[in-house]
């Protein structure tokens, strides 16, 4: 069984009365919860960090499909990368261009080797990595 501990914070009043308005829209019941998810995510950063960590990366990207060579590139990259791509998910914009999810696991320093590969190659516009781990 999880062991619970509480602490107290200190902070000044208009900080945490921003910070109430920020957690009310967002939706939370309580401050607790909200804390919980900030220190996730400030560990999942921190960890995600380490090049060695084993994580999950997205990456999401949008290209245009016409660009010559752009997609067998792409291929190519993934089959040849030390992270493992899981999955790739694929929407047809337009007529010219593409949205593309890939999840790739692997040490960190493996998955942002993937992303900076994919997004240095002409006829990508944009990649955006977000990288994750269980904490
Ligand atoms: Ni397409």
């Amino acid at each position: 069984m999880e062991r619970i501990t509480r602490f107290g914070v200190s902070l000044n009043s208009e900080l945490l009365r921003r910070f109430d308005a920020l957690i009310k829209e967002e939706g939370y019941s309580s401050r607790s919860e909200a804390i919980r998810d900030l220190l996730r995510e400030k560990i999942v950063e921190s960890e995600c960090g380490n090049p060695d960590e084993e994580v999950v990366g997205t990456l999401t990207m949008l290209y245009n499909h016409d660009v010559p060579g752009l997609v067998n590139n792409l291929l190519d990259i993934q089959h040849h990368c030390k992270a493992k791509v899981s999955a790739t998910t694929h929407i047809h914009l337009d007529e010219h261009h593409c949205v593309e999810v890939l999840l790739a696991r692997g040490k960190a320093k493996d998955v942002r080797e993937l992303a900076d590969a994919v997004r240095a190659l002409k006829g990508i516009d944009y990649g955006k990595l977000v990288l994750t781990k269980a904490v």
